[in-house]
């Protein structure tokens, strides 16, 4: 132990995406010496000029502390360690709903090959249950390394929302599964050295089922809404209020409607839980449930522009939520996709997204001459849009809300035909 009372370690750390990075900077900050590792040598350069590669709150200052410390350096090879973190991607590959693993053996690989006994291996991706023994442990075990008596295994997932990712990975409660009892201690010690909430220890299959668990239940609850809200549609009912009287009962907390499920997390875990089952009817459900959405959204657009000829429809908001410039998996590209295929003109626009697979362009020139403006993401620059200042740009004066986040009485009063998703429409 140093002066200071740190059990400081050497960490290598493989993977520095929106999980791995911030995860790496925090031990880093906390006295840990980190060697991050990414195969992709445009993170490794973006780091090093002194940038992170992606925008989250606090990651600046984060990497500007572990810097001047001196603590963390990113590596395109990986470096011996006492610590070693898988924090690569686990996609889903889509056509046969499976999780492809092939990052996390390449990364068992990597670990077996700098590796001594009495290493710590931490499992941060995200897996279906059954993947620390099944993958992680016999890559070891044909390097020569036993679990229990050679080195330690556990899988520790991270629960921190993208947008507010540091404060949550500091502030909320954590599991660890172990392969054994003294692999979940060792884990719980380290990750105690930044993680001020509660951390639980438990076996590590049961982790892996838990993560999975946390994020399929939220995707459900929002497939409820979403029926709710078609089903509100057909009653001719506001959802939005409806859900918000429902939500005063003291056992219920239904979340919101919207475009559809985005992200790399809540579209993708919930196969990861099933793809080894046959019992999965209500997660398979709520799936198609919020993939459809984007469909809805269509026939919403199909209907609010009946009759004009070839429309050009704006889009507002490709990242998958709020407030974020990510873009993995977001509602918006199905959207797109579809109106392509309608045949329709597209105007894009989104204020948090640099780079996108359609072109971007202003909020000025996405209204001007359009058709029908379409709301996807709920990001706060909408919110605060004037419709009076838009109202001149268009040719014609329609608008979709799928968030629920526009003022529909400004809008009308700019002469808008305003349509709420989970709302009925006058037409
Ligand atoms: N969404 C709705 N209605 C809602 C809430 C969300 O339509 O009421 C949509 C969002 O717009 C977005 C998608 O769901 O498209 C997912 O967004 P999110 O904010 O619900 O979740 P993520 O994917 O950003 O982060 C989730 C979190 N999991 C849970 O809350 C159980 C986070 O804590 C996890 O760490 C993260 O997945 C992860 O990495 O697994």
């Amino acid at each position: 132990m140093r002066d200071d009372g740190c059990d400081c370690v050497k960490i290598c750390l493989l993977g520095l995406g929106y999980i791995g990075l911030p995860t790496a900077l925090l031990f880093a900050a906390n006295g840990h010496s980190v060697a991050g590792v990414d195969t992709n040598p445009s993170v490794i350069d973006t780091l090093e000029r002194g940038e992170v590669p992606f925008k989250e709150p606090l990651l600046d200052d984060l990497f500007s502390k572990a810097r001047d410390n001196g603590n963390f350096h990113a590596t395109t090879s990986p470096e011996q360690a006492d610590v070693f973190i898988i924090a690569v991607p686990t996609p889903l590959d889509k056509e046969m709903r499976i999780a492809d693993l092939t990052y996390v053996r390449k990364a068992a690989v990597m670990v077996a090959e700098h590796m001594k006994k009495g290493a710590l291996i931490v499992l941060e991706s995200t897996v279906p249950p059954g993947t620390s023994e099944k993958v992680i442990v016999p890559v070891l075990r044909q390097a020569g390394f036993e679990v229990s008596r050679d080195y330690l295994l556990v899988h520790c997932p991270e629960r921190a929302i993208p947008g507010n990712t540091i404060h949550e990975m500091i502030q909320n409660d954590r599991i660890i599964g172990g392969i054994d009892e003294n692999s979940g201690l060792a884990a719980k010690k380290l990750y105690q050295s930044f993680v001020k909430g509660t951390i639980y220890v438990t076996d590590i299959r049961t982790a892996e089922l838990i993560k999975l668990m946390e994020n399929t239940y939220r995707d459900i609850n929002i497939a409820m809404a979403n029926e709710f809200a078609l089903l509100a549609e057909d009653y001719r009912v506001n959802i939005w209020d409806a859900i918000a009287l429902a939500n005063k009962h003291p056992r219920v907390k239904i979340l919101m409607p919207g475009p559809g499920v985005g992200g790399h997390c809540l579209a993708v875990d919930p196969w990861f839980l099933t793809e080894n089952s046959s019992h999965s009817r209500i997660v398979s459900l709520a799936r198609e449930i919020n993939d459809s959405m984007p469909n809805h959204v269509v026939s919403m657009i199909k209907e609010v522009t009946a009759g004009i000829d070839s429309p050009t429809v704006c889009i507002l908001g490709v990242a998958y939520k709020a407030n974020v410039s990510d873009t993995r998996e977001s509602p918006a590209i199905r959207i797109i996709r579809l109106a392509i295929n309608e045949g329709w003109n597209l105007l894009i626009h989104d204020p948090h997204v640099c780079q996108f697979m359609y072109p971007l362009v202003s909020l000025q020139d996405a209204t001007r001459e359009c058709d029908c403006i379409v709301v996807v993401t709920d990001h706060e620059e909408f919110r605060q849009i004037d419709p009076r200042n838009i109202a001149s740009l268009v040719r014609t004066r329609n608008v979709i809300d799928t968030r629920n986040i526009l003022l529909p009485e400004a809008w009308k009063a700019a002469g808008f035909s305003f349509r709420k998703l989970g709302d009925y429409w006058e037409g």
